[in-house]
């Protein structure tokens, strides 16, 4: 396999900030919301809040910082002009990108922010040096700017943005572990908000979307990191990653070891199976993935899933809340059925 060009240096501190993700992820996930908040952004000051709750209405506190390719978190403060936008493309498309996640619980599910309390959504881009991730580190957003060959800028797709936040939602709610199939699960909740973010700005039905993640971050035109709709397929052949190994079914389960290597028990592979229920349902379902589908899953996470939930579980809420929604014996409740069952769940 061709290398990447990066160096020794550069990769060491790539797995570096990935191995301590996990650690970072289970401490801040151990605390209670109180302690959460006193390791947060502040709040506004008192000025500002009350205008703000003077609206009413509340809106998305969104800040971005600049690490200018250095490892220290979170850098520079950069400052969004009043009408206007930031010169710096990574900046603007991480402000646009967390304010469209921000409206997307919102007005769907009336949540504000993570926390449902107004979380400040704090976003650091140029982390490091073409460094080739990017992520929900337990308190923040983080993005590199990849290495030019493989990856471009993590700023670059809406549903990479969308599910590195739906970890952050996933923290202060279900809490799934970061690992084995409650991580899967944790991987394939994030990956299906990712996407429904996506489709709803782009107004797409389940036809017309790609349910790609990463498509314009991963270089290379018939490469995306992972696909819903067909686990296993975004990437074929690719000079640096192979082949996609994500299986669509449990009959496809990766059985991998609780290590980094492992990638703590296959979580960014397992959830093809996962992802592609969602997918099968939502399309049985028809028209705007979020509007049912989308809802059906997000009230199974905010109502029942836990920190060690299983896929058996996540089938047995869903179609629950199909059957809560939509009635029992309803289009919707046998769209979950036969997404999971097609999973072979
Ligand atoms: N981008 C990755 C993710 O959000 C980071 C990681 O977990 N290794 O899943
Ligand atoms: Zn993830």
């Amino acid at each position: 396999m061709q290398d990447d060009g990066r160096s020794e240096e550069e990769k060491l501190e790539e797995r570096l900030r990935t191995h301590r993700l996990k650690s970072d992820r289970e401490f801040f996930a151990a605390l209670s919301p109180q302690q959460q908040h006193l390791l947060s952004v502040k709040a506004d000051p008192p000025e500002e809040e009350r205008r703000r709750r003077k609206k009413r209405e509340p809106e998305p506190k969104i800040k971005i910082y600049t690490c200018n390719h250095k490892y220290a978190l979170p850098g520079t403060p950069i400052v969004r002009p009043k009408g206007g936008r930031f010169q710096d493309r990574d900046a603007e498309n991480a402000y646009k990108g967390m304010y469209h996640c921000w409206k997307f619980f919102y007005e769907l599910f009336k949540r504000d922010s993570l926390d449902n309390h107004g979380l400040v959504l704090k976003n650091s881009i140029h982390y490091g040096k073409r460094y080739g991730n990017a992520m929900w580190d337990g308190k923040q957003m983080i993005y590199g700017d990849g290495d030019g060959v493989t990856f471009k800028t993590f700023t670059a797709d809406l549903d990479i943005i969308g599910h590195e936040i739906t970890h952050g939602l996933i923290q202060f709610t279900a809490n799934f572990a970061y690992e084995f199939q409650p991580g899967a699960l944790n991987e394939a909740f994030s990956d299906i908000f990712g996407v429904l973010i996506k489709q709803r700005v782009l107004n797409e039905n389940v036809k017309e979307a790609d349910w790609l993640i990463g498509s314009s971050t991963m270089l290379g035109r018939k490469y995306a990191l992972r696909s819903l709709k067909a686990p296993g397929t975004a990437y074929i052949g690719h000079p640096v990653w192979g082949d996609d190994p994500q299986p669509a079914t449990m009959d496809g389960y990766m059985k991998l070891k609780f290590s980094d290597e492992d990638d703590w028990g296959g979580v960014h592979w397992n959830s093809g199976i996962p992802n592609y229920a969602f997918y099968v349902a939502a399309y049985d379902m028809g028209g705007y993935a979020w509007k049912k589908a989308g809802r059906i899953w997000y009230a199974a996470l905010m109502e029942d899933l836990r920190y060690d939930s299983t896929f058996e579980e996540a089938k047995k809420f869903t179609i629950l809340h199909a059957r809560k929604i939509f009635g029992k014996g309803s289009l919707e409740e046998k769209a979950v059925i036969h997404g999971w069952r097609t999973a072979k769940i």
